[in-house]
């Protein structure tokens, strides 16, 4: 793939920028004034402390950014893995509590190895420490009890009500640990579904994102993207993130709730400006607009109408007879609307008052996207990519999956990365989408269900070497026998 031209600005400007913003911030950067000792304690008085010198270790080797921080891990499925990984990849130790003899469920879900755990498990729970603990049992309990004191933070995303008939309550928690955080994630907040559960494409549809997508003449769609899941899980780690910076100015802890409703309307935020606007005339850049075909009451499907002012659409490549992903994403952005008519042979456009400007261009976008369509058949997606970039056209080549997996340059980024697994062998994950320069992400293969339980409870929780047998023996880190023979 070509590269795309970078907009770089000029170092002082930017220096001066971060000054400006620290100061604003209210945060005090005055060398005169540090303290020696680097070390972070949460204020006595509610008043903000002073920062540590700045280090002068190399960057990406003073650690990362959430060391220290650790995470009583009780997520299951996928929007709570989401977001424990995002912070196990910024360095918080993340332990992740699992039912004995079963785990999170998705360790079978979807199995291409037998015996492994499966893709579906392992690409959601890397840099991550596992035990497990039967949460009913009474000796589980007692160690979650200890876990609770040991942790900053518990996530989950059980079923409404589950966590507090585990004798979980935020009141116990809080009692317990007043500085912990409690963080959810739950289908719907409060109101008439609150007690509902949800998967991925319920909220996909509660959050407004099923009816915008898809054709107009079509049902709604859900998307590929697991914005309801993943996106959720985004929206909690952000959460839990901040209520740790407030933490270390009041010293206590706090319940975070993300509903997956609301993390997906979040994503569809501009379907709703879309709704209000449609109060006060056509939606002029759908290209519904255009075909003259009136607006109901909603915000309609788009199709693959581009979102803001700048129109766009799919548009074939060569290729496209045989191969399902021969096409690339074109969008008419009105600066460059002459380089466009100049390379598919229609210069006479730029002067012809039907096409000269945006407006014109509206009720004419179908024929205008039919023309260019003409001009990307010749062509494959990545000329188009070559070609367009070199006037500044944005494009964007269909990638699939396959093409994704195997792109050099998501590999060289640590985007795609390769790890290396005792039972399933070497598989791909997606690692940390945020790049940090001073907390650099080493992505870890996921646990074997309990593998750290011995490590967990004798060298986090202090249990001794014959606590740890007794505790063993006990039941309470181990199937029952029931269950055994209910599973043979
Ligand atoms: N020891 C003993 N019991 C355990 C345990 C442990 N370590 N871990 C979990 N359990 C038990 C729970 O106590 C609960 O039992 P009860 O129902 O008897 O209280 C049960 O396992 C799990 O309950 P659940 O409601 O969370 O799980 P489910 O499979 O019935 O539902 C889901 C799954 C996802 C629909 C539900 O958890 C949910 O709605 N979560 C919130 C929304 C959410 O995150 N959805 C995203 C799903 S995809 O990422």
């Amino acid at each position: 793939m070509a590269r795309r031209k970078v907009a770089t600005a000029k170092p002082k400007k930017i220096a001066k920028r971060m000054v400006k913003k620290s100061i604003v911030g209210g945060v005090t950067n005055r060398p005169a004034q540090m303290k020696a000792d680097p070390k972070v304690t949460a204020p006595s008085n509610g008043e903000w402390r002073e920062l540590p010198p700045p280090s002068t270790k190399p960057w990406g080797e003073d650690g990362k950014a959430l060391d220290g921080v650790r995470i009583l891990d009780f997520t299951h499925v996928q929007a709570g893995p989401t977001c424990t990984q995002l912070l196990a990849y910024m360095g918080a130790d993340c332990i992740k509590i699992e039912r004995p003899g079963a785990g999170d469920i998705t360790r079978g879900q979807l199995r291409d190895v037998k015996g492994a755990d499966s893709l579906y498990f392992t690409m959601l729970n890397g840099n991550k420490r596992s035990i497990t603990i039967d949460s009913k049992h009474p000796k589980g309990k007692e160690i979650l009890e200890r876990l609770i004191k040991h942790c900053d933070v518990l996530v989950e995303n059980f079923g409404p009500g589950t966590l507090e008939r585990m004798g979980l309550t935020w009141e116990y928690i809080h009692k317990t640990n007043p500085r912990m955080i409690v963080a959810s994630v739950k289908g719907f907040g409060p109101g008439p579904y609150e007690d509902c559960k949800v998967y991925e494409n319920i909220a996909q549809c509660a959050g407004g994102a099923a009816s915008t997508t898809g054709f107009r003449d079509g049902p709604p769609l859900v998307t590929g993207a697991q914005i309801g899941d993943s996106g959720t899980g985004l929206h909690l780690a952000f959460g839990i993130v901040t209520a740790l910076y407030q933490r270390m100015r009041t010293g206590r802890g706090q319940r975070i709730l993300c509903a997956m409703q609301d993390g997906v309307l979040n994503l569809a935020r501009v379907k709703l400006r879309d709704q209000q606007r449609l109060g006060h005339g056509p939606l002029t850049e759908y290209g519904q607009h255009g075909e003259g075909i009136p607006f109901g009451v909603a915000v309609p499907r788009a199709g693959n109408d581009s979102g803001g002012g700048q129109p766009g659409w799919i548009l074939k490549c060569k290729g496209w007879e045989t191969d399902p992903d021969a096409y690339t994403y074109f969008i008419t952005q009105a600066p460059i609307w002459g380089a466009i008519c100049d390379l598919i042979g229609k210069s006479e456009w730029k002067t012809d008052p039907d096409y000269a400007t945006p407006p014109a261009r509206l009720p004419r976008l179908r024929h205008i996207f039919n023309t260019i369509e003409e001009w990307t058949k010749t062509k494959t997606k990545f000329e188009v990519m070559d070609i367009c970039n070199q006037h500044d056209i944005p494009v964007g080549p269909i990638l699939s999956m396959k093409e994704i997996a195997e792109e050099p340059s998501l590999r060289t980024t640590g985007t795609v990365v390769e790890v290396d697994h005792p039972t399933r062998g070497k598989y791909l994950t997606v690692g940390n989408p945020v790049k940090m320069s001073d907390s650099i992400t080493e992505v870890r293969r996921s646990p074997l269900l309990g593998e750290h339980t011995e490590e967990i409870l004798t060298e986090v929780l202090g249990y001794s070497a014959e606590e740890y047998a007794a505790i063993k023996s006990s039941g309470a880190i181990t199937p029952s026998e029931k269950k055994e023979t209910e599973a043979a």
